[in-house]
């Protein structure tokens, strides 16, 4: 069967239109503009299918944590495939690879973080929260308590019950969505959203909505509260300081459970294994995916305190679960690498060393004429595009117009960074060295100039 390996772009383009249907995309743009094919990687660096290399700062998708063309993945894979290429974890069964993989993930997570529940990817792992943590209350005698509250521009996934969980405006309006019972506070977006307030003024008003929100709905009602410690696909949107504590302080106080989505967070981005880690975050479960196999295999999970496990234990069978819940395939994948990880000490150089070096040089962005605010945690970080930074406003142009054409430049400039409206976002391989960041930035730099320049040109630099 032809595999197109040696097909020319315009044909891989053709076919692709014709019978390839792609995520959060408007086919019929699409078909106009043709897709760019990624024919293979290595480090960093993706190679399309007319030759250009570019500089990858979003880790494929927030995942390829340990770089592009590790082939000690790919030799675990081949092994296992040969040995146990499948076999499921329901009817009293088990196998190595998952048990191993559980062990480590034990060992990583933080506090009594012991038990880990397997799906294919975070979506299906918060679907598992939402089921589990409902059954969770129900064993405890308290089948009342259903309600999450989560977060307005929060991302939790794209199934019906993730999606429910998360808060893109965009998401809600197609399908029916959301499902009953999921509440939602503001996000703590203080560049955007925070006004006359500083910022630990801004971070304490956001996180006593949760308390306001538990009280109005009775705290007899409230199951969980879910958030991702940096919101990643809304932004990044690093919270103020002091922001957690008191999220962590009121979630002590009520009697609910602490979410935190680490899908992103997780596995070195932010500088710690765990995001939960940098913003002393304590929580009963944490959903994983991406970096725990780098994407090297769809897997992600749910990791549950030692009392949430137990409670679930205690109450029969917990009538849930996918075929490929804990695959051999991916849990073997996911061992080698958070091995290599481990061995290469690949968090320790994100907190250390290279965090710190691209900190220093994301921070000098703040000095862009078009950009706002610059943040970062580890090796996440955005900027805020504006037509006026005193006035923290955005442009008349309408939101996501500058954000574009800033992302189109980064492609010309063979660098992968992405707009989330007019916030320009990285999330690079957590192997990025001290020279790939000097490349990251220089043709960031050259594309946020050619953006103003354009912007100014076509006259678009009004504040709305
Ligand atoms: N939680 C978080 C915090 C995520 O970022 C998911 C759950 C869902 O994971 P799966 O594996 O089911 O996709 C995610 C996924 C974007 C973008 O546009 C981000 C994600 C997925 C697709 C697009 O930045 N994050």
């Amino acid at each position: 069967m032809k595999n197109l390996h040696n097909a020319s772009t315009a044909e891989l383009q053709a076919l692709d239109a014709a019978h390839h249907m792609h995520p959060f995309t408007d086919g019929a743009v699409l078909h106009e503009k043709g897709v760019r094919v990624i024919t293979s990687a290595k480090g960093v660096f993706l190679t399309d299918s007319d030759g250009n290399e570019l500089l990858d700062g979003m880790a494929g998708l927030w995942c390829c944590n340990i770089g592009y063309g590790r082939k000690e993945l790919a030799e675990v894979a081949f092994a296992q495939m040969q040995k146990l290429p499948y076999y499921n974890t329901f009817f009293q069964t088990s196998h190595p690879p998952v048990i191993a993989l559980s062990r480590k993930l034990a060992q990583l997570a933080p506090g009594d973080l012991n038990h880990v529940f397997y799906a294919s990817g975070g979506s299906e792992a918060n679907d598992t929260n939402i089921r589990l943590v409902r059954h969770y209350w129900a064993v405890k005698g308290k089948p009342q308590k259903t309600i999450f509250i989560s977060r307005h521009n929060a991302y939790h996934g794209s199934t019906v019950g993730a999606a429910s969980l998360g808060g893109m405006a965009g998401m809600h309006a197609q399908g029916g969505l959301p499902i009953p019972d999921i509440a939602y506070i503001d996000q703590p977006n203080w560049w955007a959203e925070g006004g006359d307030l500083s910022p630990e003024e801004f971070g304490l008003m956001r996180a006593r909505q949760l308390e306001d929100k538990i009280v109005e709905l009775g705290e007899g009602r409230v199951a969980a509260f879910i958030a991702e410690p940096v919101q990643g696909a809304g932004g990044v949107i690093v919270p103020p300081e002091t922001y957690w504590p008191e999220i962590q302080r009121i979630c002590d106080r009520h009697d609910i459970l602490l979410i935190a989505d680490e899908v992103i967070c997780g596995f070195g981005r932010t500088g710690n294994w765990f995001g939960s880690e940098t913003f002393g975050i304590r929580p009963d479960i944490m959903t994983i995916a991406k970096g725990l196999s780098s994407g090297y295999q769809p897997i992600g999970g749910s990791v549950l305190s030692d009392e949430v496990a137990s409670v679930i234990d205690e109450g029969g069978d917990f009538n849930h679960g996918y075929t490929y819940s804990g695959h051999p395939v991916a849990a073997a994948v996911a061992l080698e690498n958070l091995r290599i990880m481990e061995d290469e000490k690949i968090v320790e150089t994100v907190a250390n060393e290279t965090g710190p070096y691209l900190a220093g040089k994301w921070a000098e962005l703040a000095d862009h004429p078009l950009v706002g605010e610059a943040v970062i945690s580890g090796m996440m970080a955005s900027v805020a595009l504006t037509p006026d930074k005193a006035a923290r406003a955005g442009f008349a142009a309408g939101v996501g117009t500058a954000g574009l054409r800033c992302r189109d430049r980064c492609f010309e400039n063979n660098l992968v960074m992405r707009h989330v409206g007019d916030r320009m976002i990285i999330a690079p391989p957590l192997v990025l060295s001290k020279d790939e960041i000097d490349m990251l930035i220089d043709r960031a730099v050259k594309s946020l100039d050619e953006t103003y320049a354009g912007l100014e040109k076509d006259g678009l630099l009004q504040p709305a």
